[in-house]
């Protein structure tokens, strides 16, 4: 595949929908469209675009389409979710300037059209053979092709890449192991391999990390005309992160103590129907256009978190503005046993906070993660945002440049169609680790400063990575069991995993000690990988 300098075919493919999300799309990549191509040259520059073939690739966000779509429609322009859109922008631009054969389809109509079965003699219909190298699509979208594809749906199923906000872990997503060991959810059950699940963020190493692209933090020097940098005129305003009413309720007094020194912006939803829940000393601009929103945010010094919305873009853009984001601490943590939203999502993840990536990966001074119901710890910090200058901030892996390297690797190394074991990353990156009991390969590489790699798994599921371990096994069994490869020093028992699917960065148990496969590196994708 060639590295393009244009996005027009791309255009070509998001032209003539009447669909407010399209268009959304649409605004999005053209307003990124320079960012885009110049990261593409640079990326050309360095040689690291080789080794890639150019691929057939579907894109199919099946929220946007049949019953589902209808309703994500109608929210587009009423405060509703957004960062799937934001999401499906970025993987469209990043994957034609990467210079791969696009098509774009939002319709289930369409669906069948492109990959369903052709009808036969006798109405006896007849597969044709997919023509598509990788499809993307989402939750939504796995249940259309299955139905459009009917029995070659399996077959198939290893070229699919879905795009899954939230996260799902390998014991969810085996059907029968979810249905015996209590881990049946709603979306789970696919039995695809746990890295074809690409997340908006970094939840868990056992799926890939597809992300986004943020603002990039804006440039320091002086201008040409000798005026200050565009960061240093920031104005005492806060911007509170919410784009519907709901979002607002029981938070009026954190909101207070914030105005009392910021003045307060918000850019909620109106309906002309429904009398606002808002204080009334918020400037509600109502919802912006996202060009609109990015500007005030340029202006403000805070970004107010109320809770909700969970783990979106807007708050790695309000960072990449100069903005301080201020946040909700959850204790005890929210998950999928004690809340409604994350209730049905695949994921044992424990929600510390609004936004945990922004808490643990970016963290103070751009990141204040405070309990909103102490009032003191509130006001300690507004008075620290109002005293620290804060430089724009953009996570690497947030930039053009980062998702089009990262994507890259996905397409040259991933192959989920081979029945070979993985073959990347290599096994040089392999740091073995014996886990304390109870905790998860995540959080033991992430203590030593690592990433677990699931990829790597099977080096360690071995009887000899357990000696290489110094740890005598009485027994050694084999088992389906997602926190397999570990050690239970009760029986001195030693489990390896006999179920590929299940190799687990996430589970823990507290009678295990995990055999866990860390690599070196920065978040998402280990320098070895790229
Ligand atoms: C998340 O979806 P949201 O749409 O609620 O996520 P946000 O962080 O609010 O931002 C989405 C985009 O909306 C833009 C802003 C962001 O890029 O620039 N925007 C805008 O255009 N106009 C405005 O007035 C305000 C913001 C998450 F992404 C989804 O996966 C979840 O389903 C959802 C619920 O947790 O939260």
């Amino acid at each position: 595949a060639r590295i393009r300098d244009s996005l027009s075919s791309l255009y070509k493919s998001l032209t003539n929908s009447s669909s407010l999300a399209i268009k959304f799309i649409r605004s999005r990549v053209e307003r990124m469209s320079d960012r885009w191509i110049k990261a593409g040259r640079s990326m050309k520059q360095n040689g690291s675009d080789a080794d890639s073939t150019e691929m057939k690739v579907l894109l199919y966000p099946g929220a946007l389409a049949g019953k589902a779509g209808q309703h994500f429609e109608a929210m587009v322009e009423r405060g509703g979710p957004l960062g799937e859109l934001v999401q499906w922008a970025d993987l469209s631009a990043c994957l034609t300037i990467l210079g791969h054969n696009l098509t774009f389809s939002s319709s289930q109509h369409q669906l069948h059209g492109l990959i369903g079965a052709a009808p036969g003699h006798g109405g006896c219909p007849i597969q044709r053979p997919l023509t598509f190298d990788l499809i993307y699509t989402d939750y939504h979208g796995l249940a259309h092709l299955h139905g459009a594809m009917g029995p070659a749906f399996n077959h198939y199923k290893c070229r699919f890449r879905i795009l899954d906000s939230f996260g799902t872990e390998p014991a969810f997503n085996l059907a029968s192991y979810a249905q015996s060991r209590g881990y049946k959810t709603l979306w789970g059950s696919w039995g695809l391999q746990p890295l074809q699940y690409m997340n908006m963020f970094p939840h868990t190493p056992d799926n890939s990390f597809l992300g986004f692209v943020s603002e990039e933090a804006l440039r320091m020097e002086p201008t040409k005309d000798g005026l200050e940098p565009e960061t240093y005129r920031k104005e005492r305003i806060a911007v509170v992160y919410g784009k519907q009413d709901y979002m607002w309720q029981g938070k009026s007094e954190y909101v207070q103590i914030i105005s009392e020194e910021l003045e307060t912006h918000g850019t909620v939803y109106q309906s002309s129907r429904q009398s606002s829940i808002l204080p009334s000393f918020v400037k509600n601009h109502g919802l912006l256009t996202q060009e609109q929103f990015l500007k005030l945010l340029h202006r403000a010094k805070v970004f107010v978190g109320l809770g909700f919305p969970y783990e979106g873009p807007a708050p790695i853009e309000a960072i990449a503005l100069g903005c301080v984001f201020l946040q909700p601490r959850f204790d005890p943590p929210h998950t999928s046993d004690s809340n409604n939203f994350y209730k049905g999502k695949p994921t044992t993840r424990k929600i510390s906070s609004q936004h945990p990536y922004a808490e643990q990966f970016i963290g103070e001074p751009y990141v204040l993660t405070v309990d909103t119901t102490n009032r003191t710890a509130v006001r300690e910090a507004v008075k620290s945002i109002l005293t620290t200058e804060v430089k724009p901030f953009t996570p690497r892996e947030f930039t053009c440049v980062g998702m089009l390297e990262r994507v890259h690797s996905y397409i040259t190394h991933q192959n989920f169609c081979s029945k070979s074991v993985p073959t990347w990353p290599l096994e040089s990156a392999l740091m073995v680790h014996l886990g304390p009991l109870g905790e998860s390969c995540v959080s033991v590489c992430q203590r030593s400063s690592l990433w677990c790699e699931p990829a790597l798994f099977h080096h360690l599921n071995t009887p000899a990575a357990f000696t290489r371990l110094g740890l005598s096994c009485s027994r050694m069994v084999q088992e389906v069991n997602h926190l397999f490869p570990s050690y239970n020093p009760w029986g001195r028992l030693c489990g390896l995993q006999q179920e590929t699917l299940l190799f687990s960065c996430a589970g823990s148990d507290p009678s295990d000690r995990r055999l866990c496969p860390c690599s070196a590196g920065q978040v998402a994708l280990c320098p070895q990988c790229i």
